[in-house]
C-alpha cells in the first residue's frame, strides 16, 4: 500500500449525512467508503477504454430446445477460444438455461463476441458485466 495523505473536503451536511447513511452498514469509517469511491471511478473510466484487458462474465439466458443453439453457442467460443475461461451452466426449469461465461481480453473483441452471442436465435437474455484491476496491467 502506498503512504497515505490526509485531505480536507468541503460537503453540503446533508449530502454527507445520505452518504454516511448508505454507508453504514458497510464501512467501519468513512475514508474506507471515500477510498472506495474513487476506486470505482478510476476502474469506471479504465475498463471503458476499448484497448483495456479486462476479466468479466457474458451471462445468458436461452431455451435449450431451440434447435442448433448449444451447437452455435460452442462454436462461438471456439471460434474466440483464448477469450473464454470456464463456464458456469445450471438448468433453470424444464425449458430454460443459465450459462456465466468467465472471459478475459480486450474489452473491445468482448463486447464483439458478446453481441455475437447474445444475438443468436433462442437467447432470451444477455448481458457482458467486466472489471479490470485498478492501475495493474498485464
Ligand atoms: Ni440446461
Amino acid at each position: 500500500m502506498s503512504n497515505l495523505k490526509r485531505f480536507g473536503v468541503s460537503i453540503e451536511e446533508d449530502l454527507l449525512q445520505k452518504f454516511d447513511q448508505l454507508n453504514k452498514t458497510s464501512y467501519d469509517n468513512r475514508s474506507e467508503a471515500i477510498r472506495d469511491l474513487i476506486r470505482n471511478k478510476i476502474i469506471e473510466e479504465e475498463k471503458s477504454k476499448d484497448d483495456a484487458d479486462v476479466v468479466g462474465t457474458i451471462t445468458l439466458i436461452y431455451d435449450h430446445h431451440k434447435t442448433g443453439l448449444s451447437d452455435k453457442m460452442i462454436q462461438v467460443q471456439h471460434d474466440y477460444h483464448c477469450l473464454f475461461k470456464s463456464n458456469l451452466h445450471l438448468h433453470l426449469n424444464r425449458d430454460y438455461c443459465l450459462e456465466v461465461i468467465v472471459v478475459e481480453g480486450l474489452h473491445s473483441k468482448l463486447k464483439k463476441v458478446s453481441s455475437k452471442l447474445i444475438a443468436l436465435k433462442g437467447i432470451k437474455h444477455g448481458k457482458l458485466t467486466v472489471t479490470k484491476i485498478e492501475g495493474v496491467e498485464k
